[in-house]
């Protein structure tokens, strides 16, 4: 607990905690993480990605890795738990083996992905898809709200793009991946609970909406002669919201809107707005999208406003590894704790490293079911009760039932 304290100290904005993909916060970050490992007896290492990994080596020697980690970038004035956590109680699981010199036939990676919550670039996932071997390169030229790229910004931070290519591991390299997560849902509380276990994690689709209309004078042109791109894309909002609303288990959201040139005395020539939408299965996710898209077409149309949809991420719903799922369970009945497995609507590093190999997550109670949010909090007890989970898991991990 006094590690995440301290790990709050990195962000790029004074006063709260923003810590985007290959900031100055991010690098200080992965700095600081690389001494606890060092100091862990763990080899670490930080690929052109900029994701670190510190390995408690197997004996003997060069066996393959059980992976656990999470993300340590995190979304704009965001909790001190969201991503961290399940690096941090990755590292003290490692410790307290250290310390006791208990030594696995199979070693164990903590890693910490920087590009989770994709709030910086137009894509995301970066670190877990070049892990998994599924990196798109396009990604590179991604630019931020500065108009750096991708690109641009793994230099500056000191990675070399030319060696992504060396980042995918082997699939029997690795044997699983496991992430502990705050749930950021209220069902654990509610329940009485300290852990669940995920079942699966939703499916995600990022887009960014540009509407375009005609820039005028607020005093003078009539009502019914404007083409106003910021009332435009406030009706397109509501649709958004609406029609998500209307189709059951799926969930849309615009977080993000901007309009040029946002001055009080003029009408909005230019309005860009972002969309993300969830749903338990890709075809819901889809059919949301293009009701969605139509609805946006059918405004644009009436309004005499021109509007481009740019898909920026698309990311399938991703089950959790049966073998992962028992373990964890099992592990957790050993603690005397019920076992309650649950759906994650949040998206996790976890739904892409699948990809590779078999998966699985450890949700811990958050209060209220607060994140993306400073309010976000969880108890030491709960915190303990995880690292305590992890430590069963590793020891009965039945390393032949994942290998390749
Ligand atoms: O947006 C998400 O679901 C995750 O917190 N990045
Ligand atoms: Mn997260
Ligand atoms: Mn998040």
């Amino acid at each position: 607990m006094q590690r995440l304290d301290a790990f709050a100290r990195h962000s790029d904005e004074p006063g709260r905690i923003t810590r985007l993909y290959l900031s100055p916060a991010h690098k200080s970050a992965a700095r600081e993480l690389c001494g606890w490992m060092r100091e862990a007896g763990m080899r670490t290492s930080i690929d052109a990605l900029g994701t670190v990994t510190g390995r408690y080596e197997s004996s003997p020697a060069g066996a393959p890795a059980l992976l656990i980690g999470s993300h340590i970038d995190s979304v704009r004035d965001a909790g001190r738990f969201d991503g961290t956590l399940g690096v941090l109680a990755g590292l003290t699981a490692v410790e307290e083996l250290a310390r006791a010199g208990e030594k696995f036939p199979f070693a164990i990676e903590v890693v910490a992905f920087g590009d989770e919550e994709g709030v910086r670039f137009p894509d995301t996932f970066a670190g877990s898809r070049a892990l998994a071997g599924i990196f798109d390169a396009a990604a590179l030229a991604g630019e931020d709200a500065n108009g750096i790229s991708l690109r641009e910004a793994l230099i500056t931070f000191g990675c070399d793009p030319t060696r992504i290519a060396d980042i995918p591991r082997k699939r029997n390299d690795v044997l699983a991946y496991v992430e502990a997560h705050i749930e950021q849902g209220p069902v654990l509380e509610s329940e009485n609970l300290p852990l669940g276990i995920v079942t699966a994690i939703n499916a995600l689709k990022r887009l960014s909406v540009t509407v375009e209309g005609e820039a005028g004078h607020a005093g003078t042109v009539p009502m019914g002669m404007r083409r106003d791109a910021l009332a435009a894309a406030a009706e397109m909002v509501l649709a958004v919201e609406k029609i998500a609303a209307a189709a059951g288990d799926v969930v849309a959201t615009v977080g993000q809107i901007e309009t040029v040139p946002g001055a009080v005395n003029v009408i909005a020539g230019m309005t860009r707005f972002t969309i993300d939408v969830r749903a338990t299965g890709d075809a819901a996710r889809d059919a949301t999208v293009e009701r969605i898209e139509q609805a946006i077409r059918a405004i644009a149309e009436r309004r005499r406003v021109t509007v481009d949809l740019k898909v920026n991420n698309r990311t399938p719903a991703a089950a959790c590894s049966p073998l992962v799922i028992r373990g964890l369970s099992e592990a957790i009945a050993r603690q005397g704790i019920a076992v309650r497995m649950l759906p994650s609507g949040a998206g996790h590093d976890a739904m892409i490293v699948a990809a590779l190999c078999p998966v699985g997550m450890l949700f811990v109670r958050c209060r209220g079911g607060i994140s993306h949010n400073p309010a976000e909090s969880i108890s030491i007890e709960d915190a303990d009760m995880c690292v305590r989970v992890l430590l069963d898991y590793i020891r009965h991990f039945d390393m032949s039932a994942c290998r390749a």
